[in-house]
């Protein structure tokens, strides 16, 4: 019991003497005094060792210092508020500000803003999509069924729970989802990423980004896609560039072919980049197959179409020289902060 009156003494006093600055210093004397595992308690729990005649005398007196630290903790939050209030008023508002990071646009975010913008101009409207599709949208509908060995090219990783389902490997799954529900014309602009079963190097990821674009009417010919994609590069690389076609071969088009376009780089003289050629692959593209119209109830004896597919990752090599793909997955700042000056088209 002398111990117990000794101790309670001691606390009232270090209660007393207590100095609190801010809220931090409040919250830990709360914790030390009136905590579950605090000291009030503690002595609370001694209650038990003392005997039946000293109870009463014991209880006022732990009830005091239950009351003492009670107050005193009110006081130290209260000062801890005015405090705060205090030090706002300090504050030296002429001094400059803390500068604001608010970052730059990705690389691939601004060429494909570019692309599509350039399409929005010759009346195409952006069209998206989900990136797990099922079998028919990716494959069968585009003129790839079962066991077509074009398939081979575009393995892909399939979704455990049901193998119908996959990660898109081209966004032509967005463009069957709009032939589903809309008749023609059709001009859509479908950007958007997609997969690949690639092991990852400086020249394949398991993932890039595509646009592509589908032009479904009435007398539709080759000689609209030329003169779109040509207007297309033109917008993109500046009027001197020059167009290639290549003939080429696409389950989903036909005729089909790829497009090259002039080296940016040597100005068509020949470098690494175009493999001394002077040309440099950039796009394959095509009049749409019957056969994937039909697919979706469009009569190709009315209806042509003509439809291309880009990767975005190329035209920002070409455009910026980027030359290592994985550059624009590992977030490194050093790189994005390159293109902070990127002008966007409108
Ligand atoms: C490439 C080639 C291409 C298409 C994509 C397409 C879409 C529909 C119908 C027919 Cl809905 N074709 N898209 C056509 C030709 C080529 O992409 O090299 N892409 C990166």
């Amino acid at each position: 019991m002398e111990e117990l009156l000794q101790q309670v003494d001691l606390y009232k006093k270090e209660i007393e003497n207590f100095i609190g600055e801010n809220g931090d210093t409040a919250e830990a004397f709360r914790i030390k005094f009136l905590g579950t595992k605090g000291i009030v308690k503690n002595l609370m729990q001694e209650m038990k060792n003392v005997p039946s005649e000293k109870k009463k005398e014991a209880g006022l007196l732990l009830n005091d210092l239950k009351q003492t630290a009670e107050l005193k903790y009110e006081t130290l939050k209260q000062q801890s508020t005015s405090n705060n209030q205090q030090s706002n008023m300090n504050v030296d508002y002429t001094l400059p500000g803390d500068e604001i990071n608010i970052g730059t646009r990705h690389p691939l975010s601004l060429v494909r803003n570019r692309i599509v913008s350039i399409f929005n101009r010759l009346g195409f409207t952006l069209a998206e999509g989900p990136e797990i599709e099922d079998d028919w949208h990716n494959f069968t509908s585009m003129n790839m069924p079962e066991n077509h060995p074009a398939r081979d090219m575009q393995d892909t990783f399939y979704v455990h729970q049901n193998p119908d389902w996959l990660l898109r490997t081209h966004t032509s799954s967005v463009q069957a989802r709009v032939m589903e529900k809309q008749k023609p014309p059709i001009r859509i602009i479908c950007p958007g990423r997609v997969y690949r079963n690639e092991t990852i190097s400086a020249r394949a990821h398991c993932f890039f980004h595509q646009v592509e674009g589908l032009y479904v009417d009435e007398n539709v010919s080759f000689a609209d896609l030329k003169q779109t994609l040509y207007f297309f590069v033109q917008e993109m690389f500046g009027k001197d560039v020059r167009i290639r076609f290549r003939p080429s071969y696409f389950p989903f088009t036909e005729p089909s072919a790829e497009m090259d376009i002039s080296c940016l780089i040597c100005g068509g003289s020949g470098c690494n980049v175009c493999k001394h050629t002077g040309w440099v692959e950039i796009l394959g593209s095509g009049m749409v197959h019957p056969n994937v119209l039909k697919n979706f109830d469009i009569d190709p004896e009315v209806y042509t179409g003509f439809a291309f597919g880009m990767g975005i990752e190329r035209i920002c090599q070409l455009k910026y020289r980027v030359n290592d793909l994985r550059l624009y997955s590992q977030n490194d700042v050093r790189f994005l902060k390159q293109f902070a000056g990127v002008v966007p088209l409108v």
